[in-house]
């Protein structure tokens, strides 16, 4: 049984912060789940773009609230808790905190090794072409 405390592991490297988010990584591919979890937030009034080409990933609101974009049908829809979305398509998308930062608890598969950057297009690259 693998159990880990969230306010324990963002103190360590676990934690990883971009501009508009930060992300706590509660599994990673070398815990052998075969998804990774994570909890993120995503900044009150920040907008950001992203396209996981080589994951599904879904993700659950637990606090806050924001917006996605569906950037193939241009259709917005509002997140707030209880709200789930899933990128079923490797939908490429625009997520944006609202008034308060966005709670998000993220699950990809596969799983995310904790090696990634996003590319330029928002992509995590496949491992095989992971930095
Ligand atoms: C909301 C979302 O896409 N979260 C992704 C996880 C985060 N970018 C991370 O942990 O790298």
């Amino acid at each position: 049984m693998i159990v880990r405390d969230f306010h324990e592991a963002k103190k360590t490297d676990r934690r990883v912060a971009a501009g508009n988010w930060e992300s706590v990584r509660l599994l990673l591919k070398d815990d052998n789940m075969g998804f990774s979890f994570h909890i993120t937030t995503i900044k009150a009034g920040s907008e950001s773009q992203f396209h996981y080409k080589h994951h599904f990933e879904s993700v659950y609101c637990v606090s806050g609230d924001g917006s996605i974009t569906d950037l193939a049908t241009g259709e917005t829809h509002e997140i707030r808790p209880g709200v789930m979305y899933a990128l079923d398509k490797h939908d490429k998308h625009i997520l944006r905190g609202g008034k308060e930062d966005m709670i998000l608890a993220c699950v990809f598969n596969p799983p995310v090794t904790g090696n990634e950057v996003h590319r330029e297009d928002g992509s995590y690259a496949p491992e095989s072409e992971a930095v």
